[in-house]
Parts: C-alpha cells; sequence; structure tokens
C-alpha cells in the first residue's frame, strides 16, 4: 500500500464563495484542462517544437491563487510549466497557443515557445526554463512595488506577485536566498510551491531532508502553510489570506500545495517510473470533478450550466488553434528584433 501525504478534507463551511466565484473557477480550471489536452494533440501532430511539459491534474493552484490576485495589476511569475498559469493571469488562449506555435502573434511574439511565456499587459513574469530561475526574478518585482510604495510615496503601488514553482526548485539555493530577503524586507510575494511528487523521475523524498517544504518558511520567520493542491477552495482560501497579508505590508507566505501532474513531465517523458497506484490515487481526486460536485452539491450550478461553459471553452481552443495556425511565423528579417528594449 502506497502511504501518501494527505491533509484533513478543507472544511467548505469555514467560507462563503458566491455563485460568481465558483463558476470563474471551475471555467478557469476547465480552461487550464482542455487547453493543456489540444496541446498534447497539437505536439503530436508537429505543430510545436521542443519540449512542453503540461499541467494537467495542478488546475487548482494556478485558478485558486491567481484567482485571488487583482488581474493585470499584481504580478504572475511562472516556470516552464506555464501556459496554464498565463491563462489563468489573463492571457488569452490564442496568444498562448501562437506562442506554442513559435507564431508572431504569441504572446512572446513566437519567440519563447512554451517555456517561456510573457505578457507585459498581463503582468506575466514570464515562464523560466532553469528550476528556480523565476524565484529572484519575481522576489524582485516584488522589492520594486514595495520600494515604489514606501520609498517613493506611490501610495497606489500596493502589487501583489505570486511565484509558483516546484518542489525539485526547493532545494536549489535561490529559494533560500530569497524567502530570507523577503522575509527581512517584508516583501509583498506569496510562494507557491506545487508539490507534486516528483522532479522528472526524482522522487521528492528521495531528494529532500525534510520533504515537508511550508516548514522550510518558518526557519525564515515567514508564514508556511500546507494546503490540499487538489481542492480549488482549500488553496483559493489560503491564496485570499496570503493577498491580504502581503497587501498590507506584513511580509511574505510560502504556501505548499500538495499536487500531482496527471501526464509525465514533458509530452517526450513515457511516464513509466511513477507507480499505477499511485497515479490511480491521485486520478481519483481530480480537482475539476470535485469541485463539480461541490458547485452541483452545494446548488451554485447545474450539470447542464457547467456543460455549456465547457462547451464554450471548447470553441474557444479551436478558435485559438484556428487563430495560431493562420498566425505568420516571425520574419528572418526581425531575427534580432525584441532582444533589447525598444523606444
Ligand atoms: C537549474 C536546472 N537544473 C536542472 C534542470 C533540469 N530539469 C528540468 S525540470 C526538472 C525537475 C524540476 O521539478 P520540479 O521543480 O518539482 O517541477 P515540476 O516539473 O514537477 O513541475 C529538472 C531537474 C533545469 N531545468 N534547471
Ligand atoms: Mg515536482
Amino acid at each position: 500500500m502506497i502511504q501518501e501525504r494527505t491533509l484533513p478534507t478543507f472544511d467548505t463551511n469555514s467560507i462563503k464563495i458566491s455563485q460568481e466565484e465558483g463558476l470563474i473557477l471551475y471555467e478557469d480550471m476547465v480552461l487550464g484542462r482542455l487547453f493543456e489536452d489540444k496541446c498534447a494533440e497539437m505536439y503530436y501532430r508537429g505543430k510545436m517544437f521542443g519540449f512542453v511539459h503540461l499541467y494537467n491534474g495542478q488546475e487548482a493552484v494556478s485558478s485558486g491563487v491567481i484567482k485571488a490576485m487583482r488581474q493585470d495589476e499584481d504580478f504572475v511569475c511562472s516556470t516552464y510549466r506555464d501556459h496554464v498559469h498565463a491563462l489563468s493571469a489573463g492571457v488569452p488562449a490564442r496568444e498562448v497557443m501562437a506562442e506554442l506555435f513559435g507564431k508572431a502573434t504569441g504572446c512572446s511574439k513566437g519567440r519563447g515557445g512554451s517555456m517561456h511565456m510573457f505578457s507585459a499587459e498581463h503582468n506575466l513574469l514570464g515562464g523560466y526554463a532553469f528550476v528556480a530561475e523565476g524565484i529572484p526574478v519575481a522576489t524582485g518585482a516584488a522589492f520594486q512595488s514595495k520600494y515604489r510604495r514606501e520609498s517613493m510615496g506611490n501610495e497606489a503601488a500596493d502589487q501583489v506577485t505570486a511565484c509558483f514553482f516546484g518542489d525539485g526548485a526547493c532545494n536549489n539555493g535561490q529559494f533560500f536566498e530569497c524567502l530570507n530577503m523577503a522575509t527581512l524586507w517584508k516583501l509583498p510575494i506569496i510562494y507557491v510551491v506545487e508539490n507534486n511528487k516528483w522532479a522528472i523521475g526524482m522522487a521528492h523524498e528521495r531528494a529532500t531532508s525534510e520533504p515537508e517544504i511550508y516548514k522550510k518558511a518558518h526557519a525564515f520567520g515567514m508564514v508556511g502553510v500546507e494546503v490540499d493542491g487538489m481542492d480549488v477552495l482549500a488553496v483559493h482560501s489560503a491564496a485570499q489570506e496570503a493577498v491580504a497579508r502581503a497587501r498590507a505590508g506584513e511580509g511574505p507566505t510560502l504556501i505548499e500545495a500538495l499536487t500531482y501532474r496527471f501526464r509525465g513531465h514533458s509530452l517526450a517523458d513515457p511516464d513509466e517510473l511513477r507507480d499505477k497506484e499511485e497515479k490511480e490515487y491521485w486520478f481519483s481526486r481530480d480537482p475539476i470533478k470535485q469541485f463539480t460536485a461541490y458547485l452541483t452539491e452545494n446548488n451554485l450550478a447545474d450539470v447542464a450550466e457547467l456543460e455549456a461553459i465547457d462547451q464554450k471553452i471548447e470553441k474557444l481552443i479551436a478558435e485559438a488553434v484556428e487563430f495560431a495556425t493562420g498566425s505568420p511565423e516571425p520574419g528572418a528579417d526581425e531575427l534580432y528584433r525584441y532582444i533589447f528594449a525598444e523606444d
């Protein structure tokens, strides 16, 4: 029998969500799931190149955190598993898909591809291919908000930054250095560890002396919490508290979300290392299925309404593929463009 680290069921009576909030979370998770399924299809049809890392199974983390933030005002920083964070942050699906196709209409103008989604318009600080590379970038973004507000007297500079990374990133020095500075300077940042138990083929317990990552925050005097990353309401509630803390100038939070990726590390990974039993345990905790049950059981939505949302998203993604397919590739004469900032 496998022994999984799971948390007590989140008490949904401890929070109140409106129908509108519920449907926003549902729609965002479905968008993430169906977008990634379409990516797999397009990848195997040869429409995109290089490594493509999908987010299936982890949707409750992206939606739960980012939907607790102010879109286009707060900052989001990701990793190479970044498509869904970009979507939750408000980057249009067509721009994410076009980026994956290497097209000039992509959110990084076709120069970035799967691992380098970026959007100045939506305050997406980027996807980063090196493990833990985004952590100092996000910490810097949080520093500039604080500096503008407190040192330059700009009251409006109350932006919060959310920084997403994996369990594998937590044994990298940048993680510890940034936790130290963020606490010391009380930066308005939320570090979100998506602990999906694996770093490619390395099991978290085999690589980590203290596998309960949230506890590492405590060594710095930072608030650190563990949360069921398959329960969007649990994540959302923890994120709302962390956002409020950051916005009030009370400093950072480390949220460790226990989650699981439903596919291999990347689309090039045959996923033969993980036990069938382990996978089945986590598949049975599918965040979208669980939230569908919550919405219907609590009369926040009926099945027909949810199906209508699914269909709307399917259409949106089909249009994104059409847009990406019909978009031009960047011209060879523009090879050197966007390397340096332009006037
Ligand atoms: C600095 C660095 N070392 C090694 C790699 C190779 N690598 C790519 S993904 C990965 C695993 C990271 O796992 P985790 O942080 O748990 O994120 P997940 O893939 O599970 O989302 C590694 C070691 C890298 N990209 N960067
Ligand atoms: Mg991992």
